[in-house]
């Protein structure tokens, strides 16, 4: 086993906030396993989902982010069944069906159909193509997933991680945790979204009672961080909207426009600093404003921005910020394709080449450079300075915490374009009720928020979203329901192996 490997649990070593719940569940998990292929499991992956406290959509950018990985996870019971077939089900069969592949079906994942087992192939594919390999064992497998779907909290990363950790174990493969979450961030881009790798990185890499500041570019790295334990303790309150944003039937308007919108970005502000052709040297593909970033300071010769020295990056980030208004402060409404290409010297049919349209396409009038630099780099001036209030632990540090989280949803709403009147809405009545900061997670349009909120005020909050939020949109749910959509939470462990 490798240093940084998943690790590997006993059954019986089951920890969590509810214990004897998480013990019965493992335990159903094998029985159904049982009942349904035969055989007790050889063992069971386990990756959880992640609360994003701050840095939304700049993981494609490069940019760190700081998430954590949460309770609620996917579980997948596995077995090598001797053949060449590999047999996957669900706990929730109603909903999720079970599906027989022979190993060339694996390969074969369809973006256009939205299917539950196309992230299951990416899983399996993720490890695959890794290693360089065509195929690998048969296996049965049953998948376990407490993640709400679509809701923002990851599910997809949940349980692509922890089908790629059922594989490479089946096959006797081992890998680094870098490199399970690398491989899935890449695999799960089979499903058709241009995703970055935040979410494969903290379901792998999380850890108890730390968030992860999560550094992309020059290579992936996880440093835990602590919240401050000077002052009074705080919690994460999770309040989902409800909102199902579906990325396979947005991403051309939403979620791909938008990494197309600052890929586009990073193109033209290279140009115009003049390191187009050095950034094209580092062979960063695709050039992102992180790459941007670090090779204009080289050549200007100040320094590395390292991820220890928050004053190192907010010089950068801010002369970035100033260079972002130069540029695309005279387009304010927007650019149109053929603006974009004129300005990168390219024709429009080349211009959508650059942006793998042929893999990823994009809708839009106008893409809104300008907005969308502005807030990628205030937002990882954000993180950073997160960072940095969390390595201090003041006294005061909620505050300073919790205002860097609600500027952070004013740049999602106003210049990401990313929030929804939901979203806004819940962040609204949580703030009155005594949250330090609010701030929706995730991709956005829909899914969860996620909230800093002092201990002593978690009752508060909560009881004011059921009243005001919940009871009045969604006026069916049970109190059972209610606490699947509303809950504190802390940072959970990542991804690991349990065994009898
Ligand atoms: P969600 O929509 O919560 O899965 C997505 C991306 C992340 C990141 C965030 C925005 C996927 C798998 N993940 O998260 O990489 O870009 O949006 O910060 O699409
Ligand atoms: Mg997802």
């Amino acid at each position: 086993m490798s240093l940084f490997a998943p690790t590997v649990h006993r059954l019986s070593d089951i920890y969590g906030a509810d214990v004897d719940t998480q013990a019965l569940r493992y335990a159903r998990l094998a029985a159904t396993f049982k009942a349904t292929y035969g055989a007790q499991p050889d063992f069971i992956a386990r990756a959880p989902g992640r609360v994003n406290i701050i840095g939304e959509h700049i993981d494609y950018c490069g940019f760190p982010v700081f998430p954590m990985a949460i309770a609620p996870d996917t579980l997948v019971a596995a077995r090598a069944n001797g053949s060449d077939h590999i047999r996957v089900s669900n706990t929730d069969s109603a909903k999720y069906p079970p599906r027989d592949f022979s190993v060339a079906d694996m390969f074969e994942i369809d973006p256009t159909k939205h299917e539950w087992s196309n992230y299951f192939k990416c899983g399996y594919r993720g490890v695959l193509d890794h290693v360089s390999r065509q195929g690998g064992k048969g296996f049965d497998a049953l998948i376990d997933g407490t993640v709400p779907a679509g809701g923002g909290l990851s599910s997809s990363a949940a349980f692509v991680c922890a089908t790629q950790l059922a594989v490479q174990r089946i096959d006797g493969y081992d890998l680094t945790q870098a490199q399970l979450a690398s491989a899935a961030a890449r695999a799960e881009r089979h499903v058709g979204v241009n995703a970055g790798g935040m979410d494969q990185a903290v379901s792998i890499m999380g850890q108890q009672d730390s968030a992860l500041f999560i550094e992309f570019y020059p290579s992936l790295k996880a440093i835990p961080v602590k919240l401050p334990e000077a002052g009074p303790p705080f919690a994460f309150v999770i309040a989902n909207t409800m909102v199902v944003s579906d990325k396979h039937v947005t991403a051309p308007t939403n979620y791909n426009l938008r990494v197309v919108e600052t890929r586009i970005g990073a193109l033209m502000l290279a140009k115009h600093l003049g390191i187009a052709e050095r950034a094209a040297c580092v062979g960063a593909d695709p050039l992102t404003f992180k790459v941007v970033m670090d090779e204009y300071f080289v050549m200007s010769n100040v320094g590395s921005s390292n991820g220890q020295e928050v004053q190192g990056w907010v010089t950068r980030l801010e002369a970035m910020l100033s260079e972002t208004d130069k540029l695309f402060g005279t387009h304010p409404q927007g650019y149109t394709r053929g603006e974009m290409a004129a300005a990168l010297g390219v024709t429009t049919t080349e211009l959508s080449a650059k942006i793998h349209e042929d893999q990823f396409p994009v809708r839009a009038d106008r893409f809104k450079l300008l907005q969308r630099a502005q807030h990628a780099f205030s937002e990882a001036l954000r993180v950073v300075k997160f960072r940095g209030i969390c390595e201090q632990a003041r006294e005061t540090a909620g505050q300073g915490l919790g205002n860097l989280m609600n500027e952070s949803q004013d740049s999602c709403r106003d210049l990401f374009e990313c929030s929804c009147p939901e979203l806004d809405e819940i962040c609204d009545i949580a703030r009155k009720a005594g949250s330090l900061g609010s701030r929706l997670t995730g991709a956005g349009w829909g899914g969860c928020s996620v909230h800093l909120v002092p201990a002593d005020k978690v009752a508060d909050v909560k009881q004011a979203l059921a009243d005001k939020y919940y009871a009045a949109h969604l006026p069916d749910l049970t109190a059972g329901q209610l606490s699947e959509v509303l809950f504190a939470t802390k940072p959970g462990r990542g991804a690991c192996y349990y065994v009898a």
